[in-house]
């Protein structure tokens, strides 16, 4: 590739170099000129041809910042700083990173390119500013910089971010070039704390273990204990869960305490069916139980009606009156 300001002097060649397929890019730096010609230098026994011929301006160099998506809180890991479309020789760089201190702590940084040396650099609060030079003016393009960094210990999952809020390339003249902002977010997960979920499973076990099925004072209606096993159980398979969240032991945690209270208080505090509580099952027991017939929980007075759902389903019920009756004939 010979480019010309007045196409009789071509100089020499812009960009040397051997095709590899159907479409070849060919990268020089920035030109303002007039013509352009390109040579075929090799030969072929069939015919050769250049069907289209694009030209394009130049590409701006951009920086671009890479790391984990997630971490966990306390964990340390890295990031990458790299750079792209750098086509000038660059030999000095003035690199301004910040991030969220609250989230992240930037422990250092150390070049990934051999001929890039950081010179010095000045941390603050959320802030460090390296000031690199490139000796020999060879090529910045790709990874640049490895940045060491910290996750903090967030009460919940947070979102960290980490930018490149200033990035300034200089040439051999002293020219300097700005690169765009660039930023990137890592996922701070907070570290899980199971052991107040644990301890509810724990007691939550205990209460029903211990818990006697029954009509007699201090036991519970038939089909209680299943029930709140099978709120443990799901409380237990939160608990085993892999990358369980804090949320969800918290949720978890707040339907167990549910389950067990619920549980706790289906304990007959009276003998079931004897309404009147005089220790006998007449008719009188019976009558209790007609005059709260059709009351449900959702009744306003329920608290006051409650005591004659014998079976505890939530409604006083021809159930209920069976099961009056049935004691009283026993
Ligand atoms: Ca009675
Ligand atoms: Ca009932």
């Amino acid at each position: 590739m010979f480019v010309s300001n007045d196409g009789v002097n071509w100089g020499s060649a812009v960009a040397t170099g051997t095709g590899t397929g159907p479409v070849i890019t060919v990268n020089f730096p920035t030109q303002t000129v007039r013509y352009f010609k390109i040579v075929q230098t090799g030969t072929s026994s069939s015919w050769w041809s250049i069907r289209e011929v694009r030209v394009y301006g130049p590409t701006a160099p951009a920086a671009a910042l890479a790391g984990p998506p997630s971490v966990t809180a306390g964990q340390s890991f890295d990031a990458t700083l790299s750079l792209s479309d750098v086509v000038t020789s660059v030999y000095a760089q003035d690199i301004q990173l910040a991030y969220d201190s609250t989230l992240l702590n930037l422990t250092s940084a150390e070049s990934l390119n051999s001929n890039v040396v950081v010179v010095d650099q000045k941390a603050g609060a959320g802030s460090m500013r390296l000031l690199t030079v490139n000796l020999g003016g060879h090529d910045v393009n790709g990874d640049l910089l490895r940045l060491h960094l910290t996750a903090l210990s967030p009460g919940d999952d947070a979102t960290a971010s980490i930018a490149v809020s200033k990035l300034t390339l200089a040439d051999a003249t002293g020219a300097e070039t700005d690169l765009d902002a660039v930023s990137t977010s890592i996922g701070i997960k907070a570290i899980v704390d199971l052991s107040a979920l644990n301890a509810l499973i724990a007691q939550a076990q205990a209460a029903h273990d211990a818990a006697v099925e029954g009509l007699q004072i201090g036991q519970y209606p038939a089909g209680t204990k299943a029930v709140l096993q099978a709120a443990i159980n799901d409380s237990m398979a939160v608990a085993a869960a892999p990358g369980v969240t804090k949320a969800q032991v918290t949720q978890a945690i707040s339907a167990l305490n549910t389950a067990l209270q619920t549980f706790t208080q289906s304990v007959y505090t009276r003998t079931p069916g004897d309404l009147n509580a005089d220790g006998k099952f007449t008719i009188g027991d019976l009558a209790i139980v007609a005059a709260a017939y059709g009351k449900t929980s959702a009744s306003p007075d329920w608290a006051t009606y409650q005591f004659a759902d014998i079976n505890h389903d939530g409604v006083v019920d021809l159930a209920d009156l069976a099961e009056v009756a049935q004691r009283i004939l026993q």
